[in-house]
């Protein structure tokens, strides 16, 4: 019996899990997988990072050639970050609301804290320090980092908006050139945007295996599990959260396009899974393309602009788990910052705070603190703050980054729906391109 790959995946993340559980009991297993089996994980990630950059490139510039009407790219630009910002602010009510009924942390006891914080005091620096270095450029440094100087440079780091910039301006001037001088280039990135494609799925015939790393070298992570029971409430929370988000998600996939939820979460359930493995919206981008593309019916025109751009700005599970989080935080260490004014200031950061995190693993966490400091949290107490949510971040960004993903599926479907731009998928099994290969 031929098993679908993402069954196969599915199989891959649980055999992950219980091999990573035998491992931490085993003297050395730590070791034996961090050393012998992680690089597989890491070579898998490192793959699909690899085709991100040409795909957006191929997928935006083949997209934008293909819109024949500049009009059509304001339209679509316009609707698409209204919609993300919607879906943001939607996402961090939801957040606040549940972490303001259920009150996880009223109440933790002093020497749960101290626990705490000498476990996580050092990692809390850390992120400390990653998220002061992100606020020394002025206040109009994300727009001027939106330009690059140097393409060589923006596919090298890579920065995402550069990336997509540089591609939508290629596109455009491919339309305002003469189709024939045009067609040379418009072809080039259409055979690009094949081979990436095709890249993706012998990526992806990896990915079980791949998974099962992944998911081992995060089971091995986890050190003190006396310290989870006790943030048991806050990570049910956000986990409860993400859950109604995307229940949100499939209402408006219903009620948009007429679609079922559940084709809509069997034919993007392998980007889901790759997004819970990764930790990374980014490394995700190429698999969600595809699903998008060829599974989900989004037209290479708005999906080759709606989710690289999603990848980098939208990220609707980041900002419900920071809402959460500040809210716990100060539940525990410092419940008079506890105002209405403080919640409505949380609102518009974690909006501002999710645009700015980065697609990778944690970069949420570090995003917090300009959501603690715009509320006035006491900088003596930050450390301990995020010293108190360290301990269960990994699992949450997880389940996060998943929430990411979908949102973007979900809002290249709601673009492409609004242009007359979805349209019957033809999927094609990720072996049948592999047949083809032989
Ligand atoms: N891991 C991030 C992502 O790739 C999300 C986060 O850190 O909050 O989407």
């Amino acid at each position: 019996m031929k098993l679908a790959l993402h069954w196969k995946i599915i199989i891959g993340m649980i055999l992950g899990i219980i091999f990573g559980f035998i491992m931490n009991t085993i003297d050395g297993g730590r070791g034996f997988v961090t050393d012998w089996i992680a690089p597989f994980g890491t070579i898998f990630i490192n793959l699909l990072k690899l085709i991100a950059v040409p795909l957006i490139l191929a997928s935006l510039i083949k997209g934008i050639s293909d819109l024949k009407d500049i009009s059509k790219i304001k339209s679509m630009g316009l609707r698409t970050i209204s919609i993300y910002i919607g879906t943001t602010v939607v996402a961090i009510v939801i957040g606040l609301s549940i972490v303001n009924i259920v009150k996880p942390g009223a109440g933790m006891p002093q020497e749960t804290i101290e626990k705490i914080k000498e476990t996580y005091q050092g990692n809390a620096d850390v992120m400390i320090g990653e998220a002061k270095a992100t606020q020394e450029a002025g206040p109009l440094q994300p727009l001027v980092d939106i330009f690059p100087s140097n393409i060589f440079e923006s596919f090298a780091e890579p920065a995402m908006l550069q990336v997509i910039f540089f591609a939508l301006f290629v596109g455009i001037c491919l339309l305002l050139i003469p189709e024939k001088k045009a067609k040379p280039l418009v072809d080039f990135f259409d055979s690009l945007n094949e081979v990436v494609m095709k890249m993706v799925d012998l990526i992806m015939l990896f990915a079980p295996y791949a998974v099962l790393a992944l998911m081992a070298n995060v089971i091995i992570a986890f050190d003190d599990t006396t310290i989870l029971v006790k943030l048991l409430g806050y990570a049910g929370c956000v986990v409860l959260g993400l859950f109604l988000m995307i229940c949100f998600y499939l209402m408006l996939v219903k009620v948009v396009t007429k679609k079922s939820p559940l084709w809509f979460l069997k034919q993007f359930s392998p980007a889901q899974l790759l997004a819970f493995s990764t930790s990374s919206s980014a490394a995700t981008l190429p698999v969600t393309m595809e699903r998008v593309e060829e599974h989900l019916g989004v037209d290479k025109e708005v999906s080759g602009f709606v989710l690289p751009v999603g990848a980098t700005v939208n990220m609707d599970g980041t900002s419900l788990y920071q809402g959460i989080a500040a809210v716990f935080i100060m539940q525990v260490i410092w419940p008079e910052g506890l105002t209405f004014t403080n919640q409505l200031v949380i609102v518009g950061t974690a909006l501002l705070a999710s645009i700015g995190s980065a697609a990778v693993p944690s970069a949420g966490m570090v995003m917090l603190v300009i959501v603690l400091e715009a509320i006035g949290f006491p900088a003596e107490l930050l450390p301990i703050g995020l010293a108190l949510i360290f301990a269960v971040d990994r699992p949450l960004d997880m389940c996060r980054t998943v929430v990411n993903v979908t949102g973007d599926a979900t809002v290249s479907m709601l673009v492409a729906k609004s242009l007359d731009k979805l349209h019957d998928p033809k999927p094609k099994e990720w072996d049948d391109h592999y047949e083809n290969v032989k």
